[in-house]
C-alpha cells in the first residue's frame, strides 16, 4: 500500500475505547485479526515503546546500523515511518502497518509497535525475534505525549494540562497505563532473553555508549568511523531538520501547535508540573511502581 500522508485527513479525533482492558482507539484495533496473525520472521526486529519514549530515535539508529552503508539512498528518500512500519496502525486506504511490513524488502525487517507486551503477535515469540524496548521516565513521557496529542489529529483530544495529568495517572491514554507498559515489558525481560531494554535518559546522556550496547545485543560490529557518523546523525538537532526522520511529511500533524521533534530533553517536566502536581504524582507513582529493580531518572 503506498502512503500519501497529505491525504490522511481524519474527519474527527477518535474516541478512547476499552480494548481487552487497555485504552485504545480504533486506529490500532480495526486490523486486530490481521495484526495478531502477522507472520514474523526470525530476523525481524521489533522496536517497542510506550508512545513518546524514543521510538523514532532508536528506529533511526537501527536503520542506520543495518542499512546506512549498504542503502544510503534510503536516508534521503524514504520517511522513517515507511522504513520502520508501525505494525498496528490501520487507517485505510492510506496506512496499514501490516501491509507496509509485509512489503518491506529489507533483511532484517525493522518493525515498530506501541503494544503492551501481552498484545504482541505470537509469531514474534515463536520466531524468537530480537526486540528492543525503550522506556522513558513517566513525567517527561507524559509531557511529550501531551504535546503530541495536541498536535496530532488522529489522537483523542487531550484537553488541558491538568486534565491530561489526571488521565495519565488513570491510564486513560492510547495504549493504556504507562505504569503497566514499562513494567510488563520489564518483567518479560526475565524470561525472554532476546529483549534489550533501554532508557531514553541513557541515550541522552551518552548516545555512543547506548549504540555500543545495541550493537552487542544485535551482534553488529560497525567501524569506529561508522559509529561516530551514526552518533552524529542521530543527534536531536540533526534529526529535527531531517525531513525523513522528523515526520514533517505527515499531514495529520500540526507542527504549528507543536513539532514532532519538540525538545528531546530530560527534565522538561519541570516546566509543566506544578509543585503540588509533582508531589501528588510521586505519591501515586510509589504505589503503582513496586518493583525496586525498575528505576527511572527524571533528571540527568
Ligand atoms: S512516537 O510518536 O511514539 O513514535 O514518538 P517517539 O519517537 O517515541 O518520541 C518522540 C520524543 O522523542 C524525542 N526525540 C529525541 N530526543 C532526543 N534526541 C533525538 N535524536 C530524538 N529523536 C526524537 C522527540 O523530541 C520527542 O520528545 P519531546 O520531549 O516531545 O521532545
Amino acid at each position: 500500500m503506498s502512503v500519501d500522508p497529505d491525504k490522511l485527513q481524519p474527519p474527527s479525533r477518535p474516541e478512547l475505547i476499552d480494548f481487552h482492558g487497555v485504552s485504545m482507539t480504533h486506529y490500532f484495533t480495526d486490523n486486530w485479526e490481521t495484526v495478531q496473525n502477522f507472520q514474523a520472521r526470525p530476523d525481524d526486529i521489533l522496536i517497542a515503546t510506550y508512545p513518546k519514549a524514543g521510538t523514532t530515535w532508536v528506529s533511526y539508529i537501527l536503520d542506520l546500523l543495518y542499512f546506512g552503508q549498504t542503502m544510503p539512498e534510503r536516508q534521503t528518500s524514504i520517511p522513517i515511518y515507511e522504513r520502520v512500519p508501525f505494525l498496528e496502525l490501520f487507517a485505510p486506504p492510506l496506512f496499514s502497518g501490516t501491509d507496509l511490513a509485509e512489503g518491506l524488502s529489507t533483511s532484517p525487517r525493522l518493525i515498530k509497535t506501541h503494544f503492551p507486551v501481552q498484545f504482541v503477535p505470537k509469531s514474534f515469540w515463536e520466531q524468537n525475534c530480537r526486540m528492543v524496548y525503550v522506556a522513558r521516565n513517566a513525567k517527561d513521557n507524559m509531557v511529550s505525549y501531551f504535546h503530541f496529542d495536541r498536535m496530532n489529529g488522529v489522537e483523542p483530544d487531550p484537553g488541558d494540562w491538568s486534565n491530561y495529568f489526571q488521565k495519565f495517572m488513570d491510564g486513560k491514554l492510547v495504549f493504556g497505563p504507562w505504569y503497566d507498559h514499562v513494567s510488563g515489558w520489564w518483567k518479560k525481560k526475565q524470561t525472554y532473553s532476546k529483549l534489550h531494554y533501554m532508557f531514553f535518559e541513557d541515550l541522552v546522556e551518552d548516545t555512543g555508549r547506548e549504540i555500543d550496547k545495541l550493537c552487542s545485543f544485535l551482534g553488529l560490529s560497525p567501524s569506529a568511523e561508522e559509529k561516530k557518523q551514526i552518533t552524529g546523525e542521530v543527534q536531536f538537532d540533526n534529526m529535527k531538520k531531517n525531513d525523513m526522520a522528523n515526520y514533517s511529511t505527515i499531514g495529520v500533524m500540526d507542527f504549528k501547535v507543536s513539532p514532532f521533534m519538540r525538545k528531546g530533553k530530560v527534565g522538561d517536566w519541570k516546566n509543566h508540573f506544578t509543585m503540588a502536581q509533582s508531589e501528588q504524582f510521586d505519591e501515586d507513582y510509589r504505589k503503582k511502581m513496586r518493583d525496586p529493580t525498575l528505576q527511572f531518572r527524571t533528571e540527568i
